[in-house]
C-alpha cells in the first residue's frame, strides 16, 4: 500500500528572510500529547497536498496561508519519513490573514527563533525537519 502523506507548515515572519517559525504543542493522542510539532495533517484521498495543508491550517490554527517553496527533504526521498507508513511533505509558508490560536489539536504556540527552537520536545520524526529549517533561519 502506498504511504499516507501528511503535509506540514513551517510557518515564518517572513518568507523572504525568515528568523522565527511556529511550533504547536500536540494535545492528542496521548502518545503524542505534549510534544511540539510543525503544524498540519493527513491529507485525504484525493486531496491535492498544499489544498490540504491550507485546510489543516485553517481549520488547526485559524489562518489562512502564502504557501512558499517546499522544503525538500534529503536525497531521493518523495517527503520527510515519519513513522512506518507516513511520509510528510513540508512548505515554507507565511501568514496570509489571520492570527495563530491554539484550537483543538494544540495546547500552546510558540515562534521560535535559531537559539531556541531546539529547546522544545519536538515529535521525534520534526527533528530532521527541524535541523534543515535551524539551517535555513536568519539570526533573530
Ligand atoms: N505527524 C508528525 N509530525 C508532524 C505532523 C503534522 C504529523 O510526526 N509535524 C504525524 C503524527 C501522526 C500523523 O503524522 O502520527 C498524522 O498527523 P495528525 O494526527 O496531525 O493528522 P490529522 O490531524 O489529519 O489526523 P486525524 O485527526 O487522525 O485524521
Amino acid at each position: 500500500m502506498a504511504d499516507q502523506l501528511v503535509v506540514a507548515a513551517v510557518l515564518v515572519d517572513d518568507l523572504s528572510a525568515p528568523t522565527r517559525a511556529l511550533a504547536a504543542r500536540r494535545t492528542r493522542p496521548e502518545s503524542l500529547a505534549g510534544r511540539w510539532e510543525l503544524p498540519g495533517g493527513k491529507v485525504e484521498p484525493g486531496e491535492d497536498p498544499v489544498a490540504a495543508l491550507r485546510r489543516e491550517l485553517r481549520e488547526e490554527l485559524e489562518v489562512d496561508l502564502e504557501v512558499g517553496a517546499e522544503l525538500e527533504a534529503p536525497g531521493s526521498l518523495p517527503g520527510w519519513p515519519l513513522t512506518a507508513g507516513l511520509v510528510m511533505r513540508v512548505w515554507w509558508c507565511a501568514v496570509a490573514s489571520g492570527e495563530a490560536h491554539a484550537g483543538e489539536a494544540h495546547d500552546a504556540l510558540a515562534w521560535v527563533d535559531a537559539a531556541s527552537i531546539n529547546d522544545l520536545a519536538w515529535l521525534t520524526p520534526d527533528l530532521p525537519v527541524v535541523d534543515a529549517i535551524v539551517a535555513r533561519l536568519a539570526p533573530a
